[in-house]
């Protein structure tokens, strides 16, 4: 990756803290960006006692041809209930080498694979979306999470941008828009948001944080 620069958000937004019940709650936020990726957003979030999560999503610059790279950990008392990692593509296929390096990566029989939701039709089918079994399919998660990145990053560095009125460009561009539509779907999402935080702050949290709308022009 080049050119990694910190992003500023608002501070009330940023790294939050709280209290459940006597129950620790804190969300901690990084943002970046860098050659070829408008914002990369990594979230570590303790919701109380019972909930963890790891939340990572690299949002290319819509110029550079490049997919989205996503993967949520959702863990509770019982372990980790949701693990999911794709690089999801905003044309019609992903790129070549993204596509040929994904499908020759060696496959994993997990367990328990779980269902994609309803709105999961922007995940490509490389998407691994698991219950890890043991300890042994949690690292071998954690494995694929970084295989997709070093992929990721490899083509991103061969690539050039094209330009802002090319219609390759317009396109990723509304794709990345529907991506950002389709996880606000997420109920799952909200209610955890809503129920420690209320219905105002986490609207705008999924709003402003966790999916905002790309700019076009922004770089
Ligand atoms: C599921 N996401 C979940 C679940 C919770 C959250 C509680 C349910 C776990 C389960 O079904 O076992 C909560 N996730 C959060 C919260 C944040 C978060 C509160 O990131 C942030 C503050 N979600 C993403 C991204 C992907 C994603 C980037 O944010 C994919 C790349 C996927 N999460 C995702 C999916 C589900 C999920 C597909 C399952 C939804 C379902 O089964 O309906």
């Amino acid at each position: 990756m080049s050119g990694l620069i910190a992003l500023e958000l608002d501070p009330t937004l940023q790294n939050i803290y709280g209290d459940l019940g006597g129950d620790k709650v804190f969300i901690v936020n990084q943002f970046h960006k860098a050659r070829g990726f408008r914002k990369i957003h990594l979230e570590m979030a303790q919701l109380g006692s019972s909930l963890e999560i790891l939340h990572c999503v690299f949002f290319p610059d819509p110029l550079y041809e490049l997919p989205i790279f996503g993967v949520d950990i959702v863990g509770s008392f019982d372990g980790i209930s949701a693990a999911i990692v794709d690089l999801s593509p905003v044309e019609e296929k992903l790129p070549y080498f993204i596509d040929k390096n994904l499908s020759n990566l060696l496959k994993y029989d997990f367990k328990n694979i779980r269902q994609l939701p309803e709105w999961g039709d922007i995940f490509s089918p490389y998407v691994q979306f698991i219950r890890p079994d043991n300890l042994e399919e949690s690292n071998q998660f954690l494995l694929i999470v970084e295989n997709f990145i070093d992929i990721l990053i490899s083509h991103s560095l061969t690539i050039q941008p094209n330009s802002s009125q090319s219609p390759t460009t317009i396109e990723r561009y509304k794709r990345q828009l529907y991506y950002c539509k389709q996880q606000k779907c997420n109920e799952k999402t909200r209610q955890v948001l809503t129920k420690i935080f209320g219905a105002t702050w986490a609207e705008q949290y999924i709003e402003l944080v966790l999916f905002d709308c790309p700019k076009i022009f922004q770089n």
